[in-house]
C-alpha cells in the first residue's frame, strides 16, 4: 500500500492554504494580529517557546495539527513509549526515553522490565566514576588517572563530545577529556598529545564493537599503551567498554566487570543517556548526570502527555513540515547563544540527517515528497559575522532556532545582555526587516537603497531558558528527539534505521584489500580505477 500521505484531506487543504497565504508577510501578520507575539508561545518544563515568527496562522496549525492525526501521531508516540518494536526494518523496539525513567517506572520488552537493567547500569556507571574523580581507581603503576579518553564514532562519539562541551563548566577541571573518532591517524595522535599513559584511561565506546574506526583506534591506543606500560595485564586498568557486545570486549582484552552495558533498543544516535554517557558522567559527577536524566525525563513526559497543540517538540516538527513540503525551503539552522552548546548543531546533524534522510516509506515506497531538511548551525554571534548574510539577504528562506539562555555561567557584564540582545534582535531583523522607505528615511543614497532593504518575513523559533545546566541540556537533546520522531511520523520513514550508511563501508573494506595488496585491484568504474592507481604512486 502506497503511503499516501500527499492524498491526505489535510495535505490537500495545507497545499490550498499555502497557495492562498504564500504571499502574507510576517510583518502583516503582526498587523492582522498585534498580539500574536504573545499567543503563538509556549511555556513548558522552563522553555519559553515563541513560535510567533512564522508564515502561519491559525489556520495553518490547525491543519498541521489535522495532519499529525491522520497519521495517527498520538498512536505511534504511544507505541514508541510502550516498547512496541516500532523500528520495523530492524524489528527492534526504540526505547531511548527508557534510559532516562525513573527507577519506578515500568516498560516491559519481551518480557524484561527494561528500567531496572537501565538502573542496574547506572549504578554501576556511578560507582565507576566515583571511583575515577576521587583518584581510587589507578592505572598500571598506581597512579590516578587523569585523562579520559574517549574513542567512539557517530552515535558513540558526538554524544559525548557535545554533553562534554555543553557541561564543561560543571566537569571536574582536574581531570582531562578527549575524544577521538575519525580512523585519521591525526586525531588519535592528537587527542594523546602530552598524555601520560600511566594516568591515561581509554573509553571503548561501540555498540557493536566492530566498527573499522573504533576498532583501530582502540588497537592503536592498546599499543600506545603496552608501549609504554609494558604489560598485557595493564589494559585491564586503562580500558573499559561501553558495548553490548560482550564477546568482542572480551576478545579485545578488556574485563568483562568493566564493560558497561546497553541494549539493541538503543539507536547510536539517541544513546547519550546509556552507558554511552559515561565520560559525560566520569566529567560532571553522578550527581549531575541525573539531573540531565531528569531533564531529559521531563521533556519525555511532556511530549507523551501534553496535547498537540500545547506539545513543543510536535510544533517544532509541524513547522519543519510545513516549511520543508510547502515553502521548499531546504534546510534549518540552529543557532545557540550559547558557547557552550558550540557542539550542538553538529550533534543535531546527525539526530536529524540520520533520522529523515530517506527516500523510502515504512512500507517500502519512494516518496513523492521532500523529507529531512539539512540542518546545520553555529553559536551565536559567530555566526552573525559569517553566514547570517545570506539568510537576512539570499535568495534562499532558511528556518532558524535560536537557543538563548537568561542567565550566563559566567558574572561577567556586560557580555550576557549583548549575547542576549543580538539574538533577540536577529529574530526581530529576520522577521520584519526594513524597508525601502524606512532605508531611504534615514537618508541614504538612493543607489544604495536596494542593496540596503531588508526583505524580512524570514522565518525562526526562539526558546528562552534559565541557564545552560544539566537539566535543560537534557531538555533540549530531548526536545529534538522528539520532534525527529515526529517527522518521521509524518513522512512515514523510519527514523530509527540507517542503511544509508553501510554501502561506502562495503566497498570501503574491498578497496582497504586492494590498498593492501590483499587483493588485486577489481574492476571498478574507470574514475575509481584511476584514483587508486594515484594513491598507490607515492
Ligand atoms: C547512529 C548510528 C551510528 C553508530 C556508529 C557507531 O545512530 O548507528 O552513528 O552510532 O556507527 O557504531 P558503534 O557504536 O557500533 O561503534
Amino acid at each position: 500500500m502506497k503511503n499516501g500521505l500527499t492524498s491526505l484531506e489535510s495535505w490537500k487543504a495545507l497545499d490550498k492554504h499555502y497557495q492562498e497565504t504564500r504571499k502574507t508577510s510576517i510583518r502583516e501578520l503582526f498587523r492582522q494580529d498585534p498580539l500574536r507575539g504573545n499567543s503563538l508561545t509556549l511555556n513548558a518544563e522552563g522553555i519559553y517557546f515563541d513560535y510567533s515568527k512564522h508564515r502561519i496562522t491559525g489556520k495553518t496549525l490547525g491543519l498541521l495539527f489535522k495532519l499529525a492525526r491522520e497519521r495517527n501521531l498520538e498512536a505511534r508516540r504511544a507505541a514508541m513509549f510502550s516498547g512496541e518494536k516500532i523500528n520495523t526494518t530492524e524489528k527492534r523496539a526504540v526505547l531511548h526515553i527508557a534510559l532516562r525513567a525513573p527507577v519506578e517506572a515500568s516498560i516491559v520488552v519481551d518480557g524484561v522490565n527494561v528500567v531496572e537493567q537501565v538502573h542496574e547500569v547506572l549504578g554501576k556507571m556511578q560507582a565507576f566514576a566515583e571511583k575515577v574523580r576521587s583518584g581510587q581507581w589507578t592505572g598500571h603503576t598506581g597512579k590516578p588517572i587523569r585523562n579520559i579518553v574517549n574513542i567512539g564514532i557517530g552515535g558513540s562519539d558526538l554524544g559525548p563530545v557535545m554533553a562534554f562541551e555543553a557541561l564543561r563548566n560543571y566537569s571536574m577541571r582536574e581531570l582531562t577529556f578527549r575524544f577521538v573518532s575519525n580512523i585519521d591517524g591525526s586525531d588519535f595522535a592528537e587527542a594523546v598529545q602530552g598524555l601520560d599513559p600511566a594516568e591515561t584511561l581509554f573509553i571503548v565506546a561501540s555498540k557493536t564493537f566492530t566498527t573499522l574506526e573504533t576498532m583501530t583506534n582502540a588497537l592503536t591506543a592498546r599499543a600506545w599503551t603496552l608501549k609504554a606500560l609494558g604489560d598485557e595485564t595493564a589494559i585491564q586498568k586503562h580500558f573499559v567498554a561501553l558495548s553490548t557486545n560482550e564477546k568482542e570486549v572480551a576478545k579485545f582484552g578488556i574485563d568483562t566487570r568493566n564493560m558497561f552495558g546497553f541494549w539493541d533498543w538503543v539507536g547510536g544516535r539517541y544513546s547519550m543517556t546509556s552507558a554511552i554517557g559515561l565520560s559525560t558522567m566520569i566529567a560532571i559527577g553522578p550527581e549531575h548526570y541525573r539531573q540531565m536524566l531528569h531533564g531529559f525525563h521531563k521533556m519525555d513526559e511532556h511530549f507523551r502527555t501534553a496535547p498537540l497543540e500545547k506539545n513543543i517538540p510536535v510544533i517544532m516538527a509541524l513547522l519543519t513540515v510545513w516549511y520543508n513540503n510547502f515553502f521548499n525551503a531546504q534546510t534549518q539552522a540552529v543557532l545557540p547563544y550559547e558557547n557552550y552548546l558550540k557542539r550542538f548543531p553538529a550533534y543535531l546533524q546527525q539526530m536529524t540527517m540520520e533520522s529523515t534522510g530517506k527516500y523510502i516509506t515504512l512500507d517500502g515506497h519512494k516518496v513523492d515528497y521532500q523529507t529531512g531538511p539539512i540542518y546545520w548551525g553555529e553559536p551565536g554571534t559567530n555566526g552573525q559575522h559569517s553566514f547570517y548574510q545570506l539568510i537576512h539577504q539570499g535568495t534562499k528562506l532558511i528556518p532558524c532556532d535560536f537557543i538563548g539562555f537568561k542567565k550566563s555561567l559566567h558574572d561577567l557584564p556586560p557580555h550576557q545582555d549583548y549575547l542576549m540582545a543580538n539574538m533577540i534582535a536577529q529574530g526581530e531583523a529576520l522577521a520584519f526587516g526594513k524597508t525601502a522607505d524606512e532605508v531611504a528615511a534615514e537618508g541614504v543614497d538612493e543607489k544604495l537603497v536596494p542593496h540596503k532593504v531588508f526583505e524580512g518575513n524570514r522565518p525562526s523559533s526562539t526558546f528562552l531558558l534559565d541557564q545552560l545546566s544539566p537539566e535543560n541540556l537534557g531538555k533540549l537533546v530531548a526536545m529534538y528527539e522528539h520532534s525527529v520522531f515526529v517527522q518521521g511520523v509524518i513522512w512515514g520513514v523510519n527514523p530509527f534505521d540507517q542503511m544509508g550508511v553501510e554501502l561506502g563501508k562495503v566497498l570501503a573494506q574491498n578497496i582497504i584489500a586492494e590498498l593492501q595488496g590483499e587483493t588485486k585491484p577489481s574492476k571498478h568504474d574507470s574514475s575509481t580505477n584511476a584514483l587508486i592507481q594515484a594513491y598507490l604512486r607515492k
